[in-house]
């Protein structure tokens, strides 16, 4: 374990001496390879950067801007995405597959430019074509610009704790059985902290991360959901977790037993070794809130160990967790955070807004011949936005858009539902289940005020959808249970100090409403970050049209855009 924090901080002196110099834009190579790795005493081979599985953490400023070489030596497609990192008028580099960028093709490279803005705290990359993001993952660690400090009690030490899911056989495999079958995808073996599962399973014994910690210090947990499918509790056994920022961006102080992390979600929080001296689990396993929808149960754990003499119990004590299907946990908690809205980190929830849009989030099904598909009732299962299910085009939206090339998507996504009904009632008509296809898109004028209220619904079986926005951060300013009532639910809307965040998880059978101002100019996907709805098609974009004065522009595009 030495081993581990000797390597943190001489990356955080390597960075802070790079910085030191003001070197010009500082560069990342990222190689894209296949390793064999090891697993539950089952061998296969990952896509990974640099041969590392979490892969290589990103140290930045505030503000800052990098490059990142993306060399892909691998033998399938892959995209890097900067999750919750703004590009501001920069939508070139953003990363997901035929949206933004072709991919990057075997042999080929890509040099990525991220531009940090307002962005602080933690957010994270990966990989944005098909189900490669499963191994294709790491922390992006952003410190306050220099002069300035944490809100918070400095921690003594800090590290990632990623949270990422694992399958025996390779994740293409489980990818196409599912496309081929068109049910749910095979359930997962392991749910793993930092790339290990822990020793609750079996051949898992060595396999286990530690924080080594000392009475009286405080570290701080910069906690990713690199999770493919599921929302998770995380806790540690007989420690607090204060939350202190979510997503890229600062929190009130919130201090819990337990926290719920969605895919995508980024949570800061600080752990206070104020316990007596032995060893105890950290712990992380689902939240799964369909009915009659498999998941992994699964518990990932790691040790949080202190210094020192002693003897330490065995086993380890294990934090509780809620149970699987507990969904008042897990709304209590996304539900409680709040911004600092102080003095020098004030919101800017728009106040006036010039675009209202209620969008449905459905889980849907095809028909299939005969009946002779996995899903349910034998149909293909889908997924829709305000029922139009998204398909993929074949040259990305960004190059369409901005060469003119027509054909390739359409603005006909619809700002309300076609039709209305019982959201979320019991057992709703077929006739509802299935969506229609398009690639169909929503323009913004540029500067315009945007409210957006994702209404879950309980077409096939109601869930959690954890909603992410690429090119903006938004203000999560409500949320219910049931449908949304456009006449009631906005006079309780939390305009104060609503969290700023770039993934909300709509709860299941509920609903959320974000506020955003469009003054990024660009294409930006929205979608679902559960992989298989992503794939099954939960998924649209805003394209936001450029300002007047030039620096509202989007800029050019960079030479080596890899091409279809
Ligand atoms: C998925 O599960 C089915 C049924 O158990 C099995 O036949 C198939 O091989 C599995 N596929 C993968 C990729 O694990
Ligand atoms: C997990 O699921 C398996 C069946 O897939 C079941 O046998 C087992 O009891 C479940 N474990 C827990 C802790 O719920
Ligand atoms: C949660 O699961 C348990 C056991 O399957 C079930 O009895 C209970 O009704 C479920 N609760 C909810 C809220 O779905
Ligand atoms: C969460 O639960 C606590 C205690 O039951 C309650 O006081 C609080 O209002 C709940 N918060 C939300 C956002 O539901
Ligand atoms: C919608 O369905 C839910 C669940 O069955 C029910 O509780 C609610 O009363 C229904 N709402 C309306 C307006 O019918
Ligand atoms: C979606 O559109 C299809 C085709 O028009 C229709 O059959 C279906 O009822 C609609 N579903 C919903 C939820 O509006
Ligand atoms: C954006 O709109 C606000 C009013 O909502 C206005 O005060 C501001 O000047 C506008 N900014 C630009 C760049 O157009
Ligand atoms: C890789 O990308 C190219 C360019 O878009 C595409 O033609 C090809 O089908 C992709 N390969 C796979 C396996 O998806
Ligand atoms: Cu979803």
């Amino acid at each position: 374990m030495k081993a581990v924090i000797i390597q943190y901080s001489s990356a955080l002196l390597l960075f802070l001496s790079i910085l030191h110099c003001h070197a010009a834009v500082r560069r990342y190579t990222f190689v894209v390879d296949e390793v064999p790795y090891t697993r539950l005493c089952s061998t296969k081979s990952i896509m990974t950067i640099n041969g590392q599985f979490p892969g290589p953490t990103l140290h930045v400023r505030q503000g800052e801007t990098i490059i990142v070489d993306v060399y892909n030596k691998a033998k399938y497609n892959i995209t890097i995405h900067w999750h919750g990192v703004k590009q501001p008028r920069f939508p070139w580099s953003d990363g997901p597959e035929y949206i933004t960028q072709c991919p990057i093709q075997p042999g080929a490279k890509f040099s990525q430019k991220v531009i940090f803005s307002t962005e602080v705290g933690t957010l994270w990359w990966h990989a944005h074509s098909d189900w490669t993001r499963a191994t294709v993952h790491g922390a992006i660690v952003i410190y306050p610009k220099k002069g300035s400090s944490y809100p918070f009690k400095k921690p003594d030490m800090e590290t990632p704790i990623i949270l990422g899911e694992w399958w025996k056989k390779p994740i293409m495999e489980v990818y196409h059985d599912m496309l081929q079958s068109g049910g749910d995808p095979n359930i997962s073996d392991a749910f793993l902290i930092n790339g290990q599962p822990g020793d609750l399973y079996p051949c898992s014994k060595q396999d286990t991360f530690k924080l080594m910690v000392e009475k009286g210090k405080t570290y701080l947990l910069r906690l990713v959901n690199a999770a493919m499918q599921e929302l998770m509790f995380f806790s540690v056994a007989k420690h607090k977790l204060t939350v202190v920022g979510t997503d890229g961006a600062y929190t009130k102080p919130l201090t819990r037993d337990v926290i719920t992390i969605s895919p995508g979600q980024t949570i800061d929080v600080l752990l206070e070794a104020n316990q007596k001296p032995d060893h105890y689990y950290m712990a992380s396993r689902v939240y799964a809130s369909a009915v009659g929808v498999a998941y992994d149960n699964t518990t990932t754990t790691a040790l949080v160990e202190y210094a020192g003499d002693y003897t330490p119990t065995s086993p380890p004590p294990l934090p509780a967790l809620p149970y699987y299907n507990d969904t008042s946990a897990s709304v209590n908690f996304t539900g409680s955070l709040r911004s600092l809205a102080s003095k020098k980190y004030p919101v800017n929830v728009p106040k006036k807004i010039t675009h209202r849009f209620v969008y449905t989030i459905s889980v849907n099904s095809f028909p299939c011949p005969q009946n002779s598909c996995a899903g349910s009732n034998g149909g293909r299962l889908a997924a829709s936005v305000n029922n139009i299910s998204f398909v993929s085009p074949s040259i990305d939206i960004l190059q369409a858009y901005y060469q003119g090339i027509n054909g390739v998507f359409g603005a006909r996504l619809p700002d309300f539902p076609k039709y209305i009904f019982n959201f979320t009632g019991d057992n709703l008509p077929a006739y509802l289940d299935t969506p229609k296809k398009g690639t169909e898109v929503k323009f913004l004028e540029y500067n315009s005020t945007v409210e957006l209220v994702f209404q879950g619904t309980n077409i096939l079986a109601g869930t959690d959808h954890p909603m992410h926005l690429h090119g903006y951060s938004f203000y999560v300013v409500g949320w219910g249970l049931g449908n949304f009532d456009p006449k009631k639910d906005p006079a309780n809307f939390n305009l104060i100090d609503p969290p700023l965040q770039n993934t909300i998880a709509v709860p299941k059978n509920g609903w959320s409403a974000i506020r955003f101002r469009a003054k990024n100019p660009g294409v930006w996907f929205m979608h679902c970050h559960i992989e298989r709805h992503l794939s099954w098609g939960m998924d649209t974009a805003f394209i936001v049209k450029n300002g007047g004065p030039p620096n509202t522009h989007l800029l050019p595009p960079p030479p080596d855009m890899p091409r279809c």
